[in-house]
């Protein structure tokens, strides 16, 4: 019986069938997938043969090939990763320029993972209503910047009534009949957000911390939820960091559109753009057609790769 897998806690998968059923399963045996050393082999968003027992629950005997998967380290020290989902059609990235802050180096090395991963990225902006002035202003340069790079920004306020300006319910036809995972920090309204769409659905969620302006990490698995317009969308933990892992360095330039552009016209064809001469991309970042903050993310992931280190927060 084919399924998809909808849930992950622990050693239980929650994997709903062709025909409409949910089954609660576990892992047969050892499965060890080519190239990736991860801790939990099998991911929400998998397509799986299952196999029912008497008690109604099932062994997950095999595993489709994925599309695409989105993947993180699992801790600071470990080889080891984890993949948050896999099969995506595309990737809302949620982002609070303050309550929690989000920083534009973690935005980066969301986008060059997805990149790299071949997902499209959609920029949400949530909490409008708790900026102020200057708040505001910051998030439509923040805006300005990476809808001139080529990614799609949509403001919304996860509270806020259906007919306000910054109402959730924009973000339905961009949905609909696709596979979206939610990502971002902890506290950016992942869940709230779900919650408004499905109003079936009743999602925790917490109030950030008033002291670290940080959330509190309230989903603690992915869940995978089913919209009334076809498609779901993925509920995930929130993430501090996201590992560069499995990231080629040589490969790291065209995961930034911009500099990607630029650097067809550097002297050196392995140019890493920190110390070449004739380096197009430095000089472009000289005349402010590369924004800085961009060139620092990038730098900070070639050095990553350097170092083979894994930055936890930014
Ligand atoms: N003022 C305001 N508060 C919001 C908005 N969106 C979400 N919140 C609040 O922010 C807090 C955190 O929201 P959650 O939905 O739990 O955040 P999350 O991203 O799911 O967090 P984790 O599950 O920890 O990753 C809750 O108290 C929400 O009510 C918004 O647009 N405006
Ligand atoms: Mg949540
Ligand atoms: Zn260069």
């Amino acid at each position: 019986m084919r399924g998809l897998v909808i849930k992950n806690t622990g050693s239980w998968y929650t994997v709903k069938t062709d025909d409409g059923r949910t089954i609660e399963s576990k892992i047969k045996g050892n499965f060890r997938l080519k190239g990736i050393r991860s801790t939990n082999p099998i991911s929400v968003g998998d397509y799986v043969q299952i196999i029912i027992n008497q008690e109604g629950t099932a062994f997950i005997s095999e595993i489709e090939d994925r599309k695409n998967y989105i993947i993180r380290k699992s801790s600071n020290l470990s080889k080891q990763s984890h993949i948050i989902a896999a099969n995506l059609d595309q990737a809302f990235l949620i982002v609070t320029i303050n309550y929690p802050e989000t920083s534009t180096t973690f935005i980066d090395r969301f986008l060059a993972g997805a990149e790299a991963y071949r997902v499209p990225v959609v920029l949400v902006f949530n909490k409008h209503d708790l900026l102020n002035e200057d708040e505001r202003r910051y998030q439509e340069a923040v805006i300005k910047l990476y809808e001139s790079i080529g990614y799609k920004c949509v403001t919304v306020q996860a509270t806020a009534e259906n007919d306000s300006e910054e109402s959730i319910e924009k973000l339905r036809p961009l949905l609909a009949g696709k596979v979206t995972l939610m990502s971002g920090n902890s506290g950016v309204g992942k869940s709230t957000i779900i919650n408004k769409l499905l109003p079936n659905v009743n999602l925790r969620t917490a109030e950030i911390s008033d002291t670290h302006n940080t959330g509190m990490h309230t989903t603690t698995f992915s869940e995978m939820l089913e919209l009334p317009e076809g498609g779901y969308v993925i509920d995930t933990p929130g993430i501090k960091g996201f590992g560069t892992f499995d990231i080629d360095k040589e490969e790291l330039t065209s995961y930034f559109r911009e500099i990607f552009k630029f650097s067809e016209s550097c002297r050196f064809n392995n140019c890493t753009h920190t110390h070449e001469p004739g380096c197009a991309v430095r000089k472009a970042l000289e005349e402010h057609y590369i924004a800085e903050s961009r060139y620092n993310s990038y730098l900070s992931m070639l050095e990553d790769k350097d170092e083979n280190k894994y930055r936890e927060a930014f």
